[in-house]
């Protein structure tokens, strides 16, 4: 359906027309500046092309709203912009000559929610009369696994349809496009540039012989997206103009340099604003017509956009189920005029300098270096890279490149006071899309916060937690209604209004995932054991661990001697299973997070004693027929099946109850699956498998997961492809290689667990183990030269190396030196400051 909806919907219009003399605002950006470089911006770690695109898919909503179908309209931004963010803010950058387009998010531009009727919205759970599951769970326990199914698929649904209405879609906000009046077909020396280490992008070429550069960032400090359009030999004249496919109500020229757009979500009454100011240095006119919405800017060599962009969504831990505006803050018109207010006194050179800053503070406290001794090729544009790459010319900067890409990315769509990366991270070019960008507690959004603590991003982690918290009152119906249980869950799709129930749908394979909630709840677990923050865990994440431990437990049915999570499936998999292996692998994590946790706090002595004795019980992995770890409790797997998802080796990663350091069998079984699910499938897939390989110390077969995935499952810009753009991939693969050098699930921090062989002389500095230990790790030769080991918290260190041991005590602050005799069979610790 076509939604060309803000001339219909358009209601108020304030009409202005300014001039603003150049001297009035001139000088804010202090001298003159030179106009930069594209060298500077390539050097390091950078994505870039050398050939512009057309800006001719602008506004793909009028084509189709992308809701469902794998081919995103839109292919230039889907594989060739350049994205930016702040975590709440987003842009997309095409860097087309004659006009440009940048795509505009919020992170919380939702539709569907509570907004859309509160009765029909909450009432999302149907009752299961738990004589009926008892009823299901007998029949399973007698094998009859068909009628169980249809029982299941009849009952367990939700009431609400997975659509853009009630359930919701995360939209776009629109597209600042500036017309330019470059002619595209004189252009030469195109550089469209964006640089990861500086968290900045650039635009720049020739044409007419006037040297053209445009530079954009998002920062995080003054929530405020900065554009910087600059010119040698010639002036611009440039005009702004902004098309969504949302409802404008209003707008406003604000101080005769800006225009304040102002609308809503049709379907749930969401407000939503966004202001663009621009400021000339040194000479130039603005001028804004709200009649028009267009701001332009005539005569200028130096131009500043400011961009703010809000919802007047909140997070609500306890929304009223009565109350339709639960969700609902203050008036992102208020807030985003304080912000242009704000930034708009601190120079262009100001606002850049605290971004880097913040970014920096951040983004440098890993670095990865693959044989840095090596020679390496000049550069070459990324998408030649890439097809270089898919063509299998070795390439170590490119994969450097697209691990610090990962990180660049968390910090870009996940930084504290916002939701957390979607799907999509935040980019988004369309009405609705694929999943409706959601947040999908299938294996997707877990993957996206796997980076967050092992690469040392630990603040970006904070909106997954108040999001997880968000889940947890209107979990607790959910589990309540349709298991009888206590605690909370949520099933596998979810939206930024505390989403918890199953959809209505009656395809069981996917809408069944009762699990969801306590894996989410094991990362909960991962981040305190990251921190070892007690009083964190006293007061947030035990009370969320703890309910979804009692959740776990209730959805235990004794079947015989053994407890399995029943009924269950294998995500997307098979059919309704008495316990399907990831269903108790997920179970078996949150009781050991649960009882962990119950013992750091010296807290609930009964719950650990029922936890422990459920942990005891729960039925075994079994090893099939064929070698493989069994995905159900049947011996049913099928040894041709490449079925992408590989959730039953849960235990082996994420999760820590299978050991490859001591469960050799199980280990093996691993294996024997991962080789029949094959090295072949979507982004996401190969990320989790690059990360299985890992923890069975297998770096060859690791590293040709992470070959793979960046020959088959990635976009010339460098996302990840499903395909569509999705981006767990990304960090799932960035996480991959963090598991490559180092590993700590098991409490010991294990030194090059997995190193491949090509990459033999390699290092990398900063990562974080479990225990608050930040660990920098340097092969030669293939070997451990030697690891730094920092104790953030002080306490014990366990430290492993091929089957070396040592272990230390540590004080905050230590930094303990680890070398490696493997002749002598000596690991040696050695501390100091
Ligand atoms: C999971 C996957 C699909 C897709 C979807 C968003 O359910 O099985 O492949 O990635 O999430």
């Amino acid at each position: 359906m076509k939604k060309h909806i803000h001339s219909m919907k358009f209601k108020t219009i304030i009409a202005s027309l300014a001039l603003i003399p150049a001297a009035a605002i001139a000088g804010c950006e202090g001298e003159k500046a030179t106009i930069p470089s594209p060298d500077e911006y390539i050097a390091g770690n950078s994505i870039w092309f050398d050939t512009p695109t057309s800006s001719q898919m602008s506004e793909p909503w009028k084509i189709h709203d992308f809701s469902g179908s794998p081919v995103n309209p839109d292919r230039e931004w889907a594989s060739r912009s350049l994205p930016i963010g702040n975590g709440s803010l987003g842009g997309s950058i095409l860097g087309s000559v004659g006009r440009e387009r940048v795509v505009i998010n919020e992170k919380t531009l939702w539709t569907g929610g509570p907004g859309t009727g509160t009765e029909q919205y909450w009432a999302m759970n149907r009752k299961v009369n738990p004589a009926t599951l008892d009823s299901i769970r007998q029949l399973l326990a007698k094998g009859d696994k068909a009628t169980a199914g249809r029982m299941v698929s009849a009952e367990f649904r939700g009431t609400v349809d997975y659509d853009r209405h009630r359930f919701g879609t995360y939209t776009e906000m629109g597209e600042l496009l500036v017309n330019t009046s470059i002619d595209e077909s004189a252009v030469s020396d195109y550089r469209r540039v964006l640089n990861i280490d500086k968290s900045v992008a650039l635009v720049s070429f020739t044409a007419d012989s006037v040297k053209y550069a445009r530079r954009y960032f998002c920062s995080y400090p003054d929530s405020v997206m900065v554009w910087r359009f600059q010119s040698e030999g010639g002036l611009q004249n440039l005009e702004l103009a902004f098309v969504t496919p949302q409802t404008i109500d209003k707008v406003t020229a604000v101080d005769g340099n800006s225009l304040l757009y102002q609308g809503h979500i049709d379907n749930n009454g969401m407000q939503w604003a966004m202001r663009v100011e621009a400021r000339v240095n040194g000479g130039g006119t603005v001028k804004t017509d709200a009649d028009t919405r267009t701001l332009s800017v005539s005569g200028t060599d130096d131009v500043v956009f400011l961009i703010a962009g809000d919802t007047d969504y909140r997070m609500n831990f306890d929304p009223d189920p009565a109350d339709p505006k639960a969700f609902v803050g203050g008036d992102p018109a208020v807030i985003v005029n304080k912000i242009i207010d704000t930034a708009s006194r601190k120079s262009y050179d100001k606002l850049y300098a605290d971004h880097l800053a913040d970014y920096r503070s951040l983004y440098d406290r890993v670095k990865l270096a693959i044989n840095p001794g090596e020679q390496r090729p000049a550069p070459l544009p990324t998408d030649r890279r890439l097809a270089a790459y898919r063509d299998c010319a070795a390439d170590h900067g490119l994969e450097e490149t697209y691990f610090n890409f990962g990180r660049y990315l968390l910090i870009s769509s996940s930084r504290p006071g916002s939701m957390p990366a979607n799907l999509q991270g935040i980019w988004h070019n369309n009405l609705d899309g694929p999943w409706r960008v959601d947040y999908h507690n299938n294996i997707n959004v877990q993957m996206n916060y796997w980076p967050a603590t092992s690469t040392n991003l630990l603040e970006c982690f904070v909106p997954y937690i108040d999001y997880i918290r968000g889940l947890v009152k209107p979990g607790e119906n959910t589990a309540r209604d349709y298991w009888n249980a206590r605690g909370w869950t949520a099933g596998i799709s979810t939206n930024i209004f505390g989403f918890t129930a199953p959809l209505n749908s009656g395809d069981m394979t996917w809408n069944y995932n009762p699990s969801a909630g306590p894996w989410l709840a094991s990362q909960i677990w991962e981040y305190y054991d990251y921190t070892r923050d007690t009083d964190w865990l006293r007061e947030t994440g035990y009370p969320i661990i703890k309910s979804s431990a009692d959740f776990a437990s209730d959805l235990l049915y004794k079947n015989g001697d053994t407890y399995t999570a029943a009924p269950s499936y294998s995500p997307e998999h098979g059919q309704c299973d008495l316990g399907a292996t990831y269903a108790n692998a997920v179970t078996r994590e949150i009781l050991l997070d649960a009882i962990e946790a119950a013992r750091i706090l010296d807290t609930d002595q009964e719950s650990v004693k029922e936890w422990q004795s459920l942990l005891d019980s729960i039925a075994p992995y079994r090893i099939g027929s064929h070698g493989q770890l069994q995905e159900w409790s049947d011996d049913i797997d099928d040894p041709n099946d490449l079925h992408r998802h590989t959730n039953h080796l849960f235990g082996l990663h994420p999760g820590r109850s299978i050991n490859a350091m001591t469960d050799t069998l199980l280990a093996n079984a691993a294996r024997q699956t991962l080789r029949e699910r094959g090295d072949a499938a979507t982004g996401w897939s190969m990320g989790w498998k690059l990360n299985h390989w890992a923890r069975l110390f297998d770096g060859d077969h690791a590293y040709t997961l992470f070959k793979n995935l960046l020959r088959q499952g990635t976009a010339d810009n460098l996302w990840d492809v499903h395909p569509p753009f999705q981006i767990d991939g990304n960090f799932g693969g960035t996480a991959g290689i963090a598991e490559l050098f180092m590993q700590s699930h098991t409490g010991t921090i294990n030194l090059l667990p997995a190193l491949p062989s090509d990459w033999a002389d390699s290092q990398i500095e900063g990562l974080l183990a479990r225990g608050n230990f930040e660990v920098s790790v340097y092969a030669r030769g293939g070997n451990l030269d030697h690891a730094l080991i920092k104790s953030v918290k002080g306490g014990p260190c366990k430290i492993a190396y091929r089957g070396l041991e040592t272990s230390v005590d540590t004080k905050p602050g230590d930094i303990v030196k680890i070398t490696a005799d493997e002749n002598a069979g000596t690991l040696t610790a050695t501390i100091g400051h």
